[in-house]
């Protein structure tokens, strides 16, 4: 199996090359440790589970085009058809929410990425506060399977946009 995951990234590999001519070089001249985060990446499970057609995620708030006053306000997830399971958790038709923060959708063949634009909510949450600095944000859902690696067909919300400008409200929630 590994055999097979090597050859097909060899097969990967040697296709950027050649669509990539001389600069290739230069590619290939970044640290290593890079080459050796994608061996990782491709050495984790890659199936995909299967999600309901009609399952789908969706921000309850903030709304598209809200305009938010505070740099730290809460956000709520929901799901139609489709369960919540924490990471880790093998369950049909369940993942656990992700929220791409200013970045568009990752790979859906690899677990989602680990950073302050892929916030993982491996307990099951369905809410957090998020704290953005002021100016124009995007936030999208993306579930994740126990594994963290999206469902086929991806469950995910619509990408919205929201606007933070600095302020002083009361919190939302104690
Ligand atoms: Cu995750």
């Amino acid at each position: 199996m590994s055999g097979a995951v090597l050859s097909r990234r060899a097969l990967l590999l040697g296709s950027v090359a050649i669509s990539l001519g001389p600069s290739a070089v230069e590619a290939q001249g970044t640290p290593h440790h890079h080459a050796h985060d994608a061996e990782t990446a491709q050495a984790a499970p890659t199936v995909r589970q299967p999600a309901p057609r009609d399952a789908y995620v969706y921000i309850g708030w903030p709304q598209d085009g809200a305009v938010i006053y505070g740099t730290r306000f809460k956000v709520w997830f929901g799901t139609r058809n489709f369960g919540v399971a924490p990471a880790g958790v093998n369950r049909m038709n369940t993942g656990h929410h992700h929220i791409l923060i200013n970045t568009p959708l990752p790979k859906l063949d690899e677990p989602i990425p680990n950073n302050r634009n892929h916030l993982h909510f491996g307990l099951g949450q369905t809410e957090t506060i998020l704290e953005l600095p002021p100016g124009t944000h995007t936030l999208q859902l993306l579930m994740g399977d126990a594994d963290h690696v999206p469902h086929d067909p991806p469950v995910m919300s619509r990408r919205i946009t929201i606007t933070v400008r600095p302020g002083r409200t009361p919190p939302a929630s104690p």
